[in-house]
């Protein structure tokens, strides 16, 4: 299923109250480029579906915090997420497959399916802290907590030099309030507009037992 951010009701409030929209201008930004895919491709059979988790609980304010934590704690394993598709309006969400809804931190590890080389364009809706790592390249971050809830960030333009599984690290928690963890995407030759779709869950894969791995500092 393919949803757009302006697909929803809820989104569309969202757009208007933030007077946050996708702007084609953003598309003007350089790519990112020299992602590393994941060598060697794994065998289909061998992909489980969906991204590994690991959480850890604490009241952050910050990414620096959760990240001291992840260093020196093992986390509590969930089942795998599989997509990043979420947009809550109540409190008493569960974060993703924990069994929290306040005070949870995500470190999620695993794969993502770009079938074909070209321009992709990404784009992260939050609430409260993401950063984000893809292909070994730092992609995006709002790493503190969001005052005012969910933020969408402008679309990122990606080049794939070519097509495959790349391995992809998100750190993100919620604090309290509302919750939300979105990724999107356009595919090459797409148009990037206000709307851009979902990532479906079949671009979503992980390796059993794959290291989780610590997303790098930006720049
Ligand atoms: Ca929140």
């Amino acid at each position: 299923m393919l949803r757009t951010i302006s697909g929803t009701a809820i989104a569309v409030a969202f757009s208007l109250m933030s007077g946050l929209a996708l702007s084609p201008a953003a598309s003007a930004q350089e790519a990112l480029t020299g992602l590393q895919r994941l060598e060697p491709q794994p065998e289909a059979a061998a992909v489980q579906p969906g991204l590994a988790v690991r959480y850890y609980f604490a009241m952050f304010d910050f990414m620096w915090e959760m990240e001291r934590l992840v260093r020196s704690r093992d986390g509590h394993p969930g089942e795998p997420i599989l997509k990043i598709d979420t947009f809550f309006e109540e409190y008493d969400e569960k974060v993703f497959t924990s069994d929290r809804s306040q005070g949870v931190g995500a470190l999620i590890n695993g794969l993502i399916n770009f079938p074909e080389a070209g321009l992709y364009h990404l784009a992260v809706l939050s609430n409260d802290g993401i950063r984000i790592e893809l292909g070994g390249k730092f992609l995006f971050e709002d790493p503190d907590k969001h005052l005012n809830g969910n933020r969408l960030s402008d679309p990122i333009p990606v080049e794939i030099a070519e097509a495959g599984w790349y391995p992809i690290n998100i750190n993100y928690f919620q604090k309290k309030g509302t919750w939300a963890l979105d990724l999107l995407w356009s595919k090459p030759g797409e148009v990037v507009g206000e709307e851009l779709p979902i990532v479906p869950a079949e671009a979503y894969g992980h390796l059993p037992n794959t290291e989780h791995v610590f997303v790098s500092e930006p720049g």
